[in-house]
């Protein structure tokens, strides 16, 4: 009998003429949002699946249905080698001993996107258009502000990956769109996206915990050209330039690009394609000039999928960016607070510093730390310029930042670096917490960070 789900798909018949489908042990690696989003998609055909996590009490364990055995512990190599096929979560690394040995015993390790990849060649998705984003910075701004067009553009379309929903839980016979947010992480385990677009959107210092030189990162996001019709790439930035001289391929920048930034005769930029104005950044209410770039990507990214000029230019007019992105907290007395929790590298503060640093009369002060990833805070050096207030600095590496970066004084954590700034910062000053580094020393993630950045801020009006 044939089994249809509640998309209209029959799963039966998909079974059958689909290749990896014979029935066959499988390994899950990590039981995250990824872990359980993989098991829930092998399940549809029939696969036999252990899942290993490392943690005692991995997030999605109680949410594993009840056929599926949970390995919980070190990974082993030998156990892992039984295995002819491995989806590997995000989080743990392709260089990880275990899985170097499974793979030299002949097992095939992949991502949970190339499952997705896998899919959309075949019946009833391959009808779908898709687009790519990988960089440093921006990712999420990209992907959301896109989706956000498509959707005003009329178009079925579905948002996910790195940005925090799994891509296998967006297939859909419906959708006729995918806008996928891409971690180097996943590009690890990533062969056969064949997207109609893919960009980096910019690469800088990030990670470096993780791979052991900036050039295997940056080669790392390089894959994402390779599993593309087209490619968008920064203008701005070499490291996002296309290596493939024979791939199409459209730029981006503040100038020398294909969609620029154009400044008239009244000194007004303008969002601009070749000689055509499109929109005043005035009218943006994103702000920062990282976020003029980030419009270009999007208007890019979005023509050559065939959105609508218009709906795209008319989303820009009211997208207001998203929580923890150079985030507005509250004006307390005449200064500015800024939650930009979201800054988990160098690039990011630098931005926002560059950034905004133009929007105020008064001085910038700037709350660093956190987790560095392995980043040299002396690139942070340059854009400290841009900070003429108190700079403070709290977690982990604390220490690291005060060797490189002096004025950086020391502080147990937010909650005296928020009081200090309050007494300190006077009218017209910003305050920004940009830290420059992840936040998992001391929180949950960023968001956990900036809720209580804001929660701090918004307490300052009590008193
Ligand atoms: N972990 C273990 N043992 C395991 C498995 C995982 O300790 O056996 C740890 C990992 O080291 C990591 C954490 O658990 O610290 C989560 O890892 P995971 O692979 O289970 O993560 P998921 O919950 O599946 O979420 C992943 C992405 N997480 C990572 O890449 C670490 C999410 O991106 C992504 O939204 C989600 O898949 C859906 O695609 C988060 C992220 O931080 C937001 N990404 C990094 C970034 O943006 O900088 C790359
Ligand atoms: P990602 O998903 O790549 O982390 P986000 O859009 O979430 O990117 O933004 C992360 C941080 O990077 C925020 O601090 C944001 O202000 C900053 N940012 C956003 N766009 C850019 C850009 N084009 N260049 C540099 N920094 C950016």
């Amino acid at each position: 009998m044939d089994h249809y789900d509640c998309d209209g798909v029959n799963w039966s018949c998909y079974l059958k003429s689909t290749l990896i489908m014979v029935k066959q042990r499988v390994a899950v690696l990590g039981l995250g949002i990824t872990g359980l989003a993989s098991v829930n998609y092998l399940l549809k055909f029939g696969y036999q699946i252990t899942v290993f996590d490392t943690r005692q009490t991995p997030p999605g364990e109680d949410k594993l249905p009840a056929q599926v055995s949970l390995i919980k512990g070190e990974l082993c190599g030998n156990t892992l080698a039984s295995f002819p096929l491995i989806i590997s979560s995000p989080g743990i690394a392709l260089s990880t001993p275990a899985l170097q040995s499974a793979i030299q015993a002949g097992s095939e390790i992949i991502g949970d996107i190339e499952l997705f990849a896998r899919a959309l060649k075949k019946a009833p998705y391959q009808h779908a258009k898709c687009v790519t984003i990988t960089g440093s910075n921006g990712k999420s701004t990209v992907t959301s502000l896109l989706g956000e067009m498509a959707k005003q553009a009329g178009v079925k379309v579905a948002v996910g990956g790195n940005i925090g929903i799994p891509a296998l839980e967006l297939l859909s016979p419906d959708v006729d769109l995918y806008i996928l947010e891409l971690s180097s992480f996943q590009l690890e385990t990533t062969h056969s996206l064949d997207a109609n677009i893919a960009t980096i959107l910019n690469l800088s210092e990030d990670h470096l915990d993780r791979y052991d030189s900036y050039q295997h990162y940056i080669d790392t996001k390089h894959n994402i050209y390779q599993q593309a019709k087209s490619t968008l790439f920064n203008s701005e930035d070499a490291l996002t330039f296309v290596r493939d001289k024979d791939k199409q391929s459209v730029s981006f920048g503040f100038s020398d690009a294909t969609y620029h930034i154009n400044v008239d005769a009244q000194n007004c930029s303008w969002l601009a394609k070749g000689e055509c104005l499109l929109l005043s950044v005035d009218e943006l209410k994103i702000s920062g000039k990282h976020n003029w770039l980030n419009a270009l990507a999007c208007l890019a990214l979005g023509e050559a999928v065939g959105l609508n000029i218009k709906p795209m230019l008319a989303t820009l007019k009211t997208y207001v960016g998203l929580e923890h992105r150079c985030e507005f907290v509250a004006d307390w007395r005449g200064v500015r607070w800024i939650n930009d929790s979201k800054a988990t590298n160098i690039g990011a503060t630098q931005a926002a510093l560059h950034g905004l640093s133009q929007t105020i009369i008064g001085d910038v002060h700037l709350i660093l730390g956190g987790e560095g990833k392995g980043a040299d805070f002396n690139e942070l050096t340059p854009f400290l310029s841009d900070v003429k207030g108190k700079t403070y600095c709290f977690g982990a590496d604390a220490i690291k930042i005060n060797k490189v970066v002096p004025q950086a004084q020391m502080v147990e954590d937010l909650v005296v670096a928020v009081n200090l700034l309050s007494q300190e910062a006077k009218k017209g000053d910003l305050v920004i917490l940009s830290p420059a580094c992840a936040s998992l020393d001391m929180y949950p993630n960023f968001m956990a960070r900036g809720d209580h950045f804001k929660k701090l801020v918004l307490a300052l009006s009590d008193k």
